[in-house]
This record gives structure tokens, sequence and C-alpha cells, in this order.
């Protein structure tokens, strides 16, 4: 039977990594170019049908909070990841500043949250030419921190929706296994 599951995901990483651009092409399926910088923070709601590996099909509602990355709303975000079941990790493959600084992501997460929660990384910005940051790098670091890795362009939509997918998938495993 088709049932709804209700997960509140942060969305975490430097700014202009392309968080909102993310979140706004899942869950209005556009890509704008003149974001206003999130101030604060905001949330999109959408639902995702995912198929499990028993190949029955559930409907996961996700309420997508995206928190501004810049370092003078740090003092506020350890609020907003109150109550997360889970989030996305990203970083911008033109700039590796963004890629060094995972790290310190995490680490403001454990702290406010206390506790690990299931996470998708996110190699963000691949349809640029001048990408410095090697899948191979992304990927290690995903393998490394327990999480699935996936490549995205919230220019062209390439990948959106599977990083959506990815997390839903374990939300919906991890919720059944305890
Ligand atoms: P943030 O929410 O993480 O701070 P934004 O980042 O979503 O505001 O994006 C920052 C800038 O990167 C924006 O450019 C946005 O258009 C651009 N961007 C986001 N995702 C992608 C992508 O996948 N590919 C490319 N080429 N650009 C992307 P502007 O110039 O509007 O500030
Ligand atoms: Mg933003």
């Amino acid at each position: 039977m088709a049932y709804d599951l209700l997960f509140k995901i942060v969305v975490l990483g430097e700014g202009a990594v392309g968080k909102t651009a993310i979140v706004t092409r899942f869950s209005h399926g556009f890509f704008r170019t003149d974001y206003k910088t999130t101030i604060g923070s905001q949330f999109a709601v959408k639902s995702i049908d995912i198929t499990e590996d028993d190949g029955s099909r559930t409907t996961v509602k996700l309420q997508i909070w995206d928190v501004a990355g810049q370092s003078r709303f740090q003092i506020l975000r350890p609020m907003y990841y109150r109550g997360a079941s889970g989030g996305i990790l990203v970083y911008d493959v033109s700039r590796r500043r963004t890629f060094i600084v995972l790290e310190e992501w995490l680490e403001e997460l454990r702290k406010a949250i206390n506790k690990d929660i299931p996470l998708v990384l996110v190699a963000n910005k691949t349809d640029l030419p001048d990408r410095v940051v090697d899948p191979a790098e992304g990927y290690e670091f995903a393998k490394n921190h327990n999480m699935p890795y996936v490549e995205s362009s919230a220019k062209t939509g390439e990948g959106i929706v599977d990083i959506f997918a990815e997390l839903a998938k374990t939300l919906v495993k991890y919720r059944q296994n305890t």
C-alpha cells in the first residue's frame, strides 16, 4: 500500500556552490540565474516516488531546508539543523576551496544535532569547463564518509532528481531498520 513519509532535509555547503539552484531545480523544475543570496533560510516541499529494494513503491515527502552558507549566518544555522532526518552536502567542482571545507560542514552539523544522519555528497556545476575537483576525489570522500556520491548540474538538470532519490531511499531504509 502506498503511504507518505515526511522527512526534513538540510542542504549544506559553502556560499555559491549552487544549493538554492539545486533545490529550485528539484522543487520547481527550472533554473534561474538571478537568485538572491539566501537570507537565513527557506524551505521547499516536494514529494518523490521511490522504488524500494523489494520492488514496492513509496511516496516520500521531503521538506528541504536551504540554509544560508555565508559565515555571517553561522550562528543561526544550528537552529535550522534541528530535527533533520537527512542532508545533502554540496560543493562546486570548479572551486577547490568548497571541497576542502566539506569536513567543517560535517562537523558543524554533528555538533548541532549530536548524531549521524544520512547524507548525500553532491558534486555540483559539472557543466562548467573549468572543473578542478576530479570525480575520483569526490567519490573517495563520499566512500570514506559512507555516503552516496552524485554529480549534478543545476543548470542542465543532470543528477538533480538522483540526489533526492538516493537520499529518500536511504531514509526509508534507515527508518525501517530502526
Ligand atoms: P548557494 O545557494 O549555494 O549560495 P546559488 O548558490 O544557488 O545561489 O548559486 C550560486 C551561483 O552559481 C549562481 O550564479 C547560480 O546561477 C550558479 N549555479 C548554481 N548551480 C550551477 C550549476 O550547476 N552550473 C552553473 N554553471 N552554475 C550554477 P549567479 O551568477 O546567478 O550568482
Ligand atoms: Mg542560497
